[in-house]
């Protein structure tokens, strides 16, 4: 009787296992056959019953049952195993003689990068940089750089008012009053100061009402004009080829005395006359002096003792002379097909 059940347990085991799909599956079957209150042990339990000459026979065959089920249960464990292995490899399968996807990089601003170039430059002759706010009070916009209220100069820079007395700076002449006051009168004082500067200009192609300036600023005993013809020509050397010569016109600004606009030979011509240099030979570049005693005095420095020299320049105009670009008002659409062509550095 024990004997048939035994044998009739193996069989049905044996086709639970092979229709097992899966480890959980399997698990089920392990403790419904081989668990402590599955039929095996039952059969086990009523073996008491048995004949003396029976129950050897009986527990030998169900030893062997379990065994062979346990056998089955691991050959096809082993098996699920290896399936499931094959599936996760398959799945996750990389395909490397896929192209790679490209990642977008980006450039520096052209104008970024030329404000870092004559940064570097300057850095290299021993200035340092300066900033100062693009919110100015009138005093440092104008009143300190010998530019009183009423002053008809102040007509060249018309500006964005937020008050009566400050404004939205015109230049970053400014930072020199503020850096000549935080060295209450005692030089060397020799900084470069980048920075945006807004004025009531109509934007056309040359010109916006934000725009870019870097000034330059050395005041120290014995600074002269000769000393800023040597500084401007190691710049335009350097940001316009080795051959360009430079020359000094006399001009005018409130807060220089002399005051000079700087020329550059044309680089495309060298001098002969282009459309470039419009036949003169000579390109306009900035505006520079000699700092005004004013100035001077009034930001604490003793004019008798000191002298100094400044310059201010604006970068778009060095960027478009420099690559040839037609109108101011690309630097600042955000134009990716314009502003790509200009990976310097
Ligand atoms: C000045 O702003 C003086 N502060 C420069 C200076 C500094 C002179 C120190 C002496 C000593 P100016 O107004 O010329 O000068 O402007 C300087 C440069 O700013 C110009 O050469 C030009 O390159 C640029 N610039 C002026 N107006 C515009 C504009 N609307 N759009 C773009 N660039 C401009």
């Amino acid at each position: 009787m024990l004997k048939e059940k035994l044998l009739e347990l193996r069989e049905q085991a044996i086709e639970n296992i092979g229709s097992a799909d899966g480890l959980k599956a399997l698990q089920d079957v392990h403790v419904r056959f081989l668990g402590k209150k599955g039929p095996i042990t039952e059969v086990l339990k009523g073996m008491g019953k048995l004949s003396a000459e029976e129950r050897p026979v009986v527990g030998q065959l169900a030893n062997e049952v379990r065994k062979m089920i346990a056998a089955k249960i691991e050959e096809k464990k082993a098996d699920l195993e290896a399936k499931l292995l094959e599936m996760k490899l398959e799945s996750e399968k990389i395909d490397v003689t896929l192209p790679g996807r490209k990642t977008v990089t980006g450039n520096h601003h052209l104008l970024g990068s030329i404000i870092r170039e004559v940064e570097d430059l300057f850095i290299g002759l021993g200035f340092s940089i300066e900033e100062g706010p693009e919110v100015e009070q009138d005093y440092y916009n104008f009143e300190a750089l010998n530019l009183p209220k009423d002053h008809p100069a102040r007509d060249m820079q018309d500006s964005f008012y937020i008050t009566d007395e400050i404004l939205m700076r015109t230049h970053t002449s400014p930072v020199q009053a503020h850096t000549l006051e935080k060295h209450k009168g005692v030089g060397p004082v020799k900084v470069i100061c980048p920075g945006k500067v807004y004025r009531r200009d109509n934007d056309d192609a040359t010109h916006s009402h934000q725009f870019m300036q870097i000034e330059g600023l050395y005041v120290d005993h014995n600074v002269r004009l000769s000393d800023l013809k040597g500084i401007l020509t190691v710049f335009a050397k350097h940001m316009f080829g080795a051959d360009r010569e430079i020359r000094l016109r006399p001009s005018f600004f409130p807060f220089t005395e002399p005051s000079v606009e700087m020329d550059i030979s044309c680089f495309r011509c060298g001098g002969h006359g282009c459309n470039v240099c419009k036949g003169t030979g000579w390109i306009e570049i900035l505006g520079a002096g000699m700092v005004h005693p004013n100035v001077l005095r009034m930001s604490g420095f003793d004019p008798s003792e000191y002298t100094g020299f400044a310059f201010g320049m604006g970068p778009e105009r060095i960027a478009m002379l420099k690559y040839g670009i037609e109108d101011i008002r690309n630097f600042y659409t955000d134009d990716i097909r314009f502003l790509k062509q200009f990976n310097r550095a």
